[in-house]
């Protein structure tokens, strides 16, 4: 039989089994192949999979191809990746303006992985029932920006029920994840969709977080009245940008591509190479420069990684 994993636990795997509405555990098959894997785990949340029984336990004995997923890096190391999630139509990303303040480096990032992976995106931003008027303008630069370059932007609040409607009706029929930071509003907001849900909120304190494992897991609720899944992605900081190589992230910045083949080098990073027409475009009000700042800050990243890769690897050789 088939079925989609719900939760992965390590060793046990919560799977649904879409015909007969169950929801079963199942481990690895004993002989599951993992030839050329060099992911920290073989299944992810979101993956399809067979089911048979082996000495009375189900077990997991394939998984179908898998339309696309978001992988989490690990910075140490760096050949391995851990997939958050798989087979994804929707990739929501919960923003807040304050409490905690999102920074947009955080979003342009999520939004670098989900343009690589070619997962419509759809940005959230909550709590918006509570703003200053300095950050009123603010969101209104958000909106405005992201809008501007093709990217569906709401503004919600589970107080005032802003944005929920709206919200609703884009996840009906899909696979939907979730993401952003701790304590923006990603359970209230999914509990404003589904009351049945009944997820926990609230921030959990500081000393219980740490004192929990680092690592949490990924969890996929079904919506059933909407036919739609939420993948919850708690603890996930950073998106896996530090896998691409310099030259591929401008390919991700939406903004960047009419200028593609106009500025004097084809191969322009548009950086600091004369004739850049985006740069050009930049100084005209074209292109918003706090997104191209976010840009400078991703190739900047990926370089230090690199660098500090190279300087481990004359390490070594020198020993
Ligand atoms: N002012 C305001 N507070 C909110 C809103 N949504 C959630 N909160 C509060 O923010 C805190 C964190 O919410 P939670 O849903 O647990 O965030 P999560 O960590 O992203 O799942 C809770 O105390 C919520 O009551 C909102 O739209 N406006
Ligand atoms: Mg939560
Ligand atoms: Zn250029």
């Amino acid at each position: 039989m088939k079925g989609v994993i719900t939760k992965s636990t390590g060793t046990w795997y919560q799977v649904y089994i879409q015909d007969k509405d169950v929801e079963i555990s199942a481990r690895l098959k004993g002989a599951f192949r993992m030839e050329g894997n060099r992911d920290t785990n073989p299944i992810a949340v979101g993956d399809q999979v067979t089911i048979e029984t082996e000495l009375g336990d189900y077990v997991i004995s394939e998984i179908d191809e898998r339309k696309n997923y978001v992988i989490r890096q690990s910075p140490k190391r760096k050949a391995l990746r851990h997939i958050i999630a798989s087979n994804i139509d929707l990739a929501v990303v919960v923003a807040a303006i304050k409490r905690p303040r999102t920074s947009t480096g955080f979003i342009d990032r999520f939004l670098v992985s989900t343009e690589a992976y070619r997962i419509p995106t759809l940005i959230v931003v909550n709590k918006v029932d509570d703003l200053s008027e300095k950050e009123q303008l603010t969101l209104n630069d958000w909106v405005e920006t992201y809008s501007k370059i093709g990217y569906h932007i709401i503004c919600s609040s589970t107080i005032t029920g802003q944005g929920i409607d709206e919200l609703r009706a884009i996840i009906n029929d899909k696979r939907c994840l979730f993401s952003g930071h701790s304590g923006v509003g990603k359970s209230s907001i999914l509990n404003q969709l589904d009351p049945s849900l009944d997820l926990k909120t609230g921030l959990i304190s500081k000393v219980h977080e740490k004192g929990m494992h680092t690592t949490t897991f990924s969890e996929l609720f079904r919506l059933e009245k909407y036919n739609a899944e939420i993948i919850d992605t708690p603890g996930i900081k950073e998106f896996g940008v530090l896998h691409m190589e310099d030259y591929e992230v401008k390919d991700f910045f939406r903004e960047f591509i009419p200028y593609l083949n106009q500025c004097k080098f084809n191969n322009c990073l548009h950086i600091n190479e004369p004739d850049c027409k985006v740069i050009e475009a930049i100084h005209e009000g074209h292109v918003c420069p706090w997104r191209y700042g976010n840009y400078l800050g991703i190739i900047e990243d990926i370089r230090e990684q690199a660098k500090s890769w190279e300087l481990k690897k004359r390490d070594w050789i020198k020993r």
